[in-house]
């Protein structure tokens, strides 16, 4: 299986952390010429990562590579079979990206103190606040986001707390968690843990390769 795309991007590092969890084998593949060539947008015409080529079967969007790599193989299920299990997964999935990452990645554009627009970083750190304290009344205090195993809410909030780590110490945060304990136990989990530690230490190298380019 081909992805194509840089680990640096959360819906790519949500793609490659359920493929490596489930044992699917892929190659990471930056695409040759970037993302808006005619050959790239023959695969996907959105011009975006992830991308994935497997066999015949070509798709776009992190939440329907998800899927498919989850129906691909049995092995290692992100999204658990008990309706109310997957609900639950989804859901965290779903808050971490609607409403956790979208501010956080607004709040990225906005660290140089110098250019910085008042009013966005007060409206977006409120968003994250607030999303954030939604996350841990959702979050199962259990070894993994949603229960005792990886799942897609895993695989959603890891490259999330990436960039909160980059992103909320700048606005005066002390930690990503902010006094949140379920939060601060779960973030301290997956910095240790054999599957998403290294991946947080891969997007780490990324941004530093990518910093020293610009
Ligand atoms: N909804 C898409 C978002 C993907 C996305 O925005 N990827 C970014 C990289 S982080 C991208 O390809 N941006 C290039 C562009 O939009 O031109 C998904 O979940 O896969």
């Amino acid at each position: 299986m081909e992805i194509y795309g840089g680990i640096l991007s959360p819906y790519v590092a949500r793609v490659i952390l359920v493929a490596r969890h489930k044992g699917i084998k892929h190659k990471l593949i930056t695409p040759e010429g970037g993302i808006k060539t005619p050959e790239f947008l023959k695969m996907n015409p959105l011009g975006k990562i992830p991308t994935i080529k497997d066999g015949k079967t070509v798709l776009f969007e992190s939440a329907v590579i998800v899927d498919y790599l989850d129906a691909k193989s049995k092995k290692n299920r992100v999204i658990p079979a008990k309706a109310s299990d997957a609900a639950k997964a989804r859901l965290i999935a779903q808050v971490v990206a609607e409403y956790v990452q979208t501010p956080t990645l607004a709040l990225l554009r906005q660290r140089d103190p110098a250019k910085r627009d008042a009013k966005i970083v007060e409206d977006k750190l409120a968003e994250v606040n607030k999303a954030l304290d939604v996350v841990e009344k959702l979050l199962s205090g259990k070894s993994w986001a949603a229960g005792t195993k990886f799942t897609i809410a895993d695989a959603y909030a890891v490259p999330c707390i990436f960039y909160m780590d980059i992103v909320l110490p700048s606005f005066g945060a002390a930690d990503s968690a902010g006094g949140r304990k379920k939060l601060k136990k779960y973030i301290a989990k997956v910095r240790k843990d054999k599957l998403t530690a290294p991946l947080l230490a891969e997007m780490t190298e990324a941004l530093k390769n990518f910093r020293a380019r610009r």
